[in-house]
């Protein structure tokens, strides 16, 4: 029997969760459009397969098939990322970096982290999160005044602290990662160097930001963000440390991979090979930077001035509380979220800043013009203009530029 006559609730708010995502703007910079093609391979039976462990060394029988998809998709991730060695078993990026952390270090170790407020992660050395409890952390943040990390100052906090793990990490920073600047002083202070790219995986996949090899020893991603895969994780690492790494993600942390959103993880990165993901990634990056200049030309200021990459963070402190603010746009189909601003004097969960991207809408097939567009509404919004008029601004760009017409539900 079809879901719609078996279980009309679930079957119905599926309906309304996908017109959502089709009528609105998603700027959320973590959030993307996966491919109908990547959709229908999440959406299989390989979800009923326990296949604890690795490619021809599994606990369960009749893994024969599971087997040759997940070494398709390690040989597609090292293809696509020029990596010695890729787990992608890890569900989501934290289990990612949980895994990292726990093959490379013992429990009080010492971890240099990029700080949550000035665009890090909950992973990243959090209080409130595992890696804060079980590891000693430091962190380094941005420069006051150009609001961008300052290599020297990085390496004066890890002269002094000696970390053995450095993290070079960000999700809400808008600027280009300096990977090799991170790598000399990791050499200075005798630290493993780790960077998690889950922002930025399509760019770095395309070339459209360096990559993080040969300078780091490890690196993590999420697949589902610029990357435009299903949501799960990904390991990279050198060869050499590749035991460690497989052993700490299963059996240390994970049981059975999730091998229908393995085979996704595939198509993902068949597809983020082609010429086409690379126009789109250089498109993604154009799209945020006409953006910042939007914001800046109306007189809102962005972080660090300005974009590099797929996000920026603009204060909206002058304009009210971010939370109503964001409640505001959710309500005329303008999807963002708000984020602490460097420094930021507001407390995490109403901080001063709301966190946007491009990496949505420009598979929606946004150009700069519509950025700009997008960007006027949200000015417009935030200075008390026409909420109708807005409404209607959003219903007429996603009318204009639909999304998931192949898709069939
Ligand atoms: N998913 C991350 C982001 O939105 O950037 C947070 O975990």
């Amino acid at each position: 029997m079809k879901l719609h006559k078996s279980d009309p609730k679930v079957y119905g708010l599926i309906h309304k969760e996908i017109n959502r995502q089709k009528d609105g703007l998603v700027l959320i910079p973590s959030e993307n459009y996966a491919s109908s093609n990547v959709i229908s391979a999440m959406g299989t039976p390989l979800s009923n397969k326990y296949s604890e462990g690795y490619p021809g060394k599994r606990y369960y029988g009749g893994n024969e098939y599971i087997d040759q998809i997940e070494s398709l998709a390690i040989e597609r991730a090292k293809k696509l990322f020029k990596a010695e060695h890729a787990n992608v078993q890890p569900h989501s990026g934290s289990q990612a970096n949980a895994a990292v952390y726990l093959a490379l270090l013992n429990y009080g170790d010492k971890i240099l982290g990029f700080d949550l407020a000035a665009g890090g992660h909950l992973t990243h050395g959090s209080k409130v999160n595992f890696s804060g409890k079980l590891y000693n952390f430091d962190y380094y943040g941005v420069d006051r005044k150009t609001e961008r990390i300052n290599l020297k100052d990085v390496e004066k906090i890890a002269v002094r602290f000696k970390p053995k793990l450095i993290v070079i990490s960000t999700t809400a920073y808008s600027r280009q990662l300096d990977f090799k600047g991170f790598s000399k002083i990791a050499k200075k202070v005798g630290a493993y160097l780790f960077a998690d790219i889950a922002h930025i995986a399509g760019l770095v996949a395309s070339g459209e930001h360096p990559s993080p090899f040969p300078y780091c020893d490890v690196v993590t991603s999420t697949t589902h963000k610029t990357l435009r895969g299903p949501r799960g994780g990904l390991i990279l690492c050198k060869g050499e440390l590749s035991q460690k790494i497989d052993k700490a993600l299963f059996p240390g942390i994970q049981g059975g991979p999730l091998e229908n959103i393995i085979a996704a993880k595939a198509v993902c990165f068949k597809e983020a090979i082609s010429p086409s993901f690379k126009k789109y990634q250089r498109q993604v990056i154009k799209n945020a930077s006409a953006m910042a200049d939007e914001f800046n030309k109306k007189g809102i200021r962005v972080i660090s001035g300005g974009t590099d990459n797929h996000l920026m963070v603009i204060d909206v402190s002058p304009y009210g509380e971010s939370k109503s603010i964001q409640e505001g746009l959710d309500r005329l189909g303008i999807y963002v979220n708000r984020n602490a601003i460097p420094f930021d004097e507001k407390p995490p969960f109403n901080p001063s800043g709301i966190r946007l991207g491009s990496p949505a809408v420009t598979t929606r097939g946004f150009k700069e013009k519509e950025c700009r567009e997008v960007a006027g509404m949200i000015t417009d919004f935030l200075k008390g203009g026409d909420k109708e008029k807005i409404k209607k601004g959003v219903k007429s760009l996603s009318r204009k530029f639909p999304i998931y017409e192949d898709f069939r539900w």
